[in-house]
């Protein structure tokens, strides 16, 4: 916790927010980005960002739209629209998860660096209706919300577009049922 304080404080959250704002941010577990010039706690919300992108080195950058994310993370145009990217308009080395189907919708972009990420810290629990692994690596989708953590592997590949049309172990499908994604 003292980390996340420290952070906050060392990225100069604006100068808007209140003394119990902060305290409120810091009473939450989450990963905070930055944002169009500020610091969000992605565990609170996105605001009205559309993709959040961690950076290999951990950092997390949010951008509205896809234009304002190729710009900020130094990447070429995408070669189409939301929805219709190319495979490779998606950063390698990672796994994307789509609020929405038909790769539509808020993304988030998670480096495949072996181990978990816990959707909840990022304010993507229980979200995910599409996800796409472009690491070399295994992934998994999990769902914490039973004993026996049921998983649904994600090859490297095309991915699932649409997470209504996986059935899920414990019945329904596995839209918006992700909890964690694991690589490795
Ligand atoms: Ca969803
Ligand atoms: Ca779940």
């Amino acid at each position: 916790m003292a980390a996340a304080v420290g952070l906050v404080a060392a990225l100069g959250v604006g100068g808007a927010s209140t003394a119990a704002a902060d305290q409120d941010r810091a009473a939450h577990v989450g990963v905070l980005a930055r944002y169009q010039g500020g610091t969000i706690n992605l565990a609170e919300g996105w605001e009205d960002a559309r993709i959040c992108h961690q950076r290999e080195n951990g950092q997390v950058h949010c951008y509205g739209s896809e234009a304002a994310y190729r710009a900020g993370e130094d990447l070429p145009p995408a070669r189409s629209g939301d929805g219709t990217l190319a495979g490779e308009d998606y950063p390698q080395n990672y796994v994307c998860l789509w609020d929405g189907a038909g790769y539509t919708g808020p993304r988030l972009q998670l480096p495949a660096v072996g181990g978990a990420h816990v959707l909840s810290d990022y304010g993507f629990e229980d979200r995910a209706t599409g996800v796409v692994n472009r690491s070399g690596m295994f992934a998994q989708i999990v769902d914490d919300g039973y004993d026996d953590f049921p998983s649904l592997g994600v090859p490297p590949g095309p991915g699932f577009p649409d997470l209504s049309r996986q059935a899920h172990p414990h019945g329904g499908s596995w839209d918006n049922r992700a909890d964690l994604v694991r690589t490795g």
